[in-house]
């Protein structure tokens, strides 16, 4: 069984949204079209409550960018973003969430971040994506989404590490590139055993 695993396609990661991804929306048709091949669709949904403590409001004299020490290790700043009943953090209108087997959110315990789909930025509180995917007799996960090197690089590293065969979709994903972190992720991704693959070859893989 293989799921496509659809990272953040939402407003605030967008060209005019509040964190934007240079070109996010510009993998949209690509994932649409990609998603008719899966036995399965997931898409995660950023979803942080307004005080929540990754935004760079929330902490005095600080700004977007900028890195704190949180009990659970370092944290970026950004920006608000993805607020909770927000249309920053509505899906964009032209991602087809009809396909979705399953929406995930995460981000909305205030005192903790989630970039990947498993687990939050602790490395330890679970959003229940693993035993899902092993209720469905998922074996293979095919990563798209926003942005490369955050929420994409992380839900693909965690899923080599949960056991999943995995792969990213590298015209189906866009990135932040803060302080060379898209390089540095594509090194992560295929240090960790991701594979990387052209959204052509990703339809054979279905
Ligand atoms: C993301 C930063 C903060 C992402 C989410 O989706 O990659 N990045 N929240
Ligand atoms: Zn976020």
């Amino acid at each position: 069984m293989h799921a496509l695993l659809v990272v953040d396609i939402q407003n605030d990661f967008c060209p005019g949204g509040a964190l934007a991804v240079p070109e996010g929306d510009a993998i949209i048709p690509t994932v649409n079209a990609l998603m008719d091949d899966f036995d399965a669709v997931v898409c995660t949904q950023d979803w942080h409550p307004p005080e929540h403590q990754s935004f760079a409001s929330q902490h005095d004299g600080r700004a977007p960018y900028d890195t704190v020490e949180m009990p659970y290790g370092e944290q970026v700043l950004w920006p608000d973003h993805c607020v909770q009943g927000t249309k920053g953090a509505d899906f964009h209108p032209a991602l087809n969430t009809d396909r979705a087997d399953l929406i995930i959110r995460k981000g909305f315990r205030p005192e903790i971040d989630s970039y990947s789909a498993f687990y939050e930025n602790d490395g330890a509180t679970a959003t229940g994506l693993t035993g899902y995917l092993h209720e469905r007799g998922v074996d293979t996960l095919v990563v798209v989404g926003l942005a490369a090197d955050f929420c994409v690089k992380w839900s693909a590293t965690d899923g080599v590490d949960e056991g999943f065969d995995v792969y990213v979709v590298e015209d189906a994903t866009r990135g932040i590139n803060q302080d060379g972190s898209l390089a540095a992720a594509w090194e992560a991704m295929t240090g960790a055993g991701v594979q990387i693959v052209s959204s052509g070859a990703a339809h054979t893989l279905a």
